[in-house]
């Protein structure tokens, strides 16, 4: 007999939502996270500026309606803080904490055939066997530190963004930023009025847009209450899943002078996605269309930046094709006297010393270094565990590249479900969150019937044919060479950490086309799946 139905590890959007979906179903949970609280990236990503750069009214759970329609967000963008209260308010309203239990890492899962459960050894030394193992370990979540020869001599202070402390003075100090992605962006706006001296240590430029941030009037709210329904509706039938209109019209079908109105007016609206998919149904798509986005945003970096040297190496030269980056004022904060860049292309680190960090042209002496460096994306959180299926563990599965069935499921490892997976939806998270948690829902729901109607204690085994597996890859594969994302390096493709053999790690083919996918296999008795005892 297993002690538990399901075992649910973390407490993010994912965790939370997969809690109350097999609640629902009348299982007996457990749900763990490392963290002290709910929250997951949210719990641990509390740098100065994090915000998420979803507008406000689609970065939420779109489920409880009620809640939806009453709970109040004060502006166009949800801050760290707001989004870490929405979740513990969530849970609170479920009263979902009951089955929740914190500073409580896995250490790791064994499926035993014998008995068709999933034991789970966990940091506290409890032992538990559960029919269903659902991982929402994070996509964002293994944070990345760079390699750099050093780094352990700094005598500073030094933080990682994705592991901040809960409490910090920088004032007065002379602060240097590693990174410049959508982290690197909030924290060097939101530092620079703190500190005496701020650098930023870029090693590529990126297009970064306007985000239109502001008070959310109550005429906005009601409109957005009538029109929920259709919100969401738009949202999941949409390619990125956020609520904005995305463009059916190529870029240079219209004069040169209907792209400028176009990309000013949204320049001028804001919001990153809105820039890359409102204004033309192809920036992402065609070379040329990309490129009058780029000399759009560069004249404006131009225009912007006093300083023609940080301006030449704030602009970027290559293609705006990775995740769009949306704030309000970057390009601004360099203005600010003590604000300044290193371009790592024309400088790059030679090593970090006791003092700072030393590039091939100087010492930067610093009091504290920020380590915005990203994650190790997707698969990271699951490379430190060690996750043993039918025959083989999670590491071997993976030896050549890392793979799902939907994003959600492995060949081999029967009843382990990943909520967010790797190869899951590049999308605006939370509308892919509940998509998957429903689609494995549907899943269990249909096993258990199964099983109550053997009156058996035994799972119904619920397991990704190796087929299924490699043909899902494979078109994650192809989806990847169909835009303009596979010509930067990026984390799309793992390309982000140091000697990664670059592999597609999402499913780029929009949310409406993946929703029609999992639709298809749910009309097809769940093709690609068995379900055996
Ligand atoms: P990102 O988008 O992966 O950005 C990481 C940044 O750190 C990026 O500018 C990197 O430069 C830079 N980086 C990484 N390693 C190094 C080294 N060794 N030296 C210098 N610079 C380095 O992570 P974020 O945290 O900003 O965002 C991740 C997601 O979280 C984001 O998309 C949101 O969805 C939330 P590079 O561009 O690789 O040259």
């Amino acid at each position: 007999m297993p002690s538990i139905d399901a075992l649910v590890v973390g407490a993010g959007f994912g965790g939370i939502y997969q809690l109350y979906k097999l609640r629902e179903l009348g299982l007996s949970v457990k749900l763990i996270d490392k963290a002290s609280d709910v929250g997951g990236t949210w719990y641990w990503n509390r740098y100065p500026g994090a915000n998420s750069d979803s507008l406000s009214e689609v970065y939420r759970y779109s489920w409880d309606k009620e809640d939806l329609l009453t709970y109040p967000w004060p502006n166009h963008y949800v801050s760290q803080k707001e989004i870490w209260d929405y979740l513990k308010h969530v849970v609170k309203r479920h009263d979902l904490r009951k089955y929740m239990q914190f500073s409580t890492e896995l250490e790791s899962a064994s499926f035993d055939s014998s008995s068709s459960l999933w034991t789970a050894q966990l940091s506290t030394g409890e032992t538990i066997q559960t029919r269903y193992l659902l991982t929402a370990l994070g996509t964002w979540s293994k944070v990345n530190y760079p390699v750099i020869p050093g780094i352990e001599k700094f005598a500073g202070e030094k933080y990682h963004t994705g592991n901040w402390p809960k409490n910090y003075d920088f004032k007065n100090k002379r602060v240097g930023v590693i990174g410049s992605g959508s982290t690197g962006v909030q924290v060097t706006i939101a530092l620079a009025d703190e500190v005496k001296e701020l650098i930023s240590f870029q090693r590529s430029p990126q297009y970064i847009v306007p985000n239109g941030d502001g008070p959310v009037s109550a005429e906005f709210r009601d409109n957005v209450n009538k029109n929920y329904d259709e919100i969401w509706d738009g949202v999941r039938n949409s390619y990125a899943a956020h609520n904005v209109k995305e463009s059916t019209i190529p870029a240079m079908s219209v004069s040169a002078e209907e792209r400028e109105r176009v990309f000013e007016s949204l320049w001028k609206q804001g919001n990153g996605f809105r820039f890359m998919f409102s204004a033309f149904s192809d920036i992402v798509i065609s070379e040329e269309a990309n490129e009058e986005a780029c000399k759009f945003i560069r004249k404006k970096i131009s225009q912007i930046v006093e300083d023609p040297v940080k301006a030449r190496k704030l602009s970027p030269d290559g293609y705006y094709a990775r995740r769009p980056i949306t704030a309000p004022a970057y390009y601004e904060t360099f203005n600010k006297k003590h604000v300044d860049i290193v371009d790592l292309r024309e400088t790059p680190i030679t090593k970090i010393t006791e003092k700072g960090i030393l590039t091939n042209e100087k010492l930067h002496e610093l009091d504290v270094i920020v380590f915005a460096t990203g994650f190790e994306v997707a698969d990271g959180n699951y490379t430190t565990l060690t996750i043993n299926g039918r025959q083989q563990s999670l590491k071997e599965h993976w030896a050549e590249k890392t793979t799902s069935y939907l994003g959600v499921a492995e060949a081999g490892f029967p009843n382990m479900f990943l909520v967010v997976g790797p190869l899951s939806p590049f999308n605006n998270f939370p509308p892919t969150i509940e998509t998957q948690v429903d689609f494995i829902s549907g899943l269990i729901s249909k096993a258990e019937a199964k099983r109550k109607e053997e009156a058996s204690d035994k799972a119904v085994l619920i397991e990704a044919t190796q087929q299924a597996e490699d043909d899902y890859v494979e078109a994650c594969r192809v989806l990847g060479t169909k835009n303009l994302f596979r010509k930067e390096k990026s984390y799309i493709f793992g390309a982000n950490i140091a000697g990664r053999k670059p592999n597609i790690l999402f499913w780029v083919g929009g949310l409406v086309h993946y929703r029609k996918a999992l639709q298809d296999v749910v009309d097809d008795g769940y093709r690609g799946f068995t379900f055996s005892y």
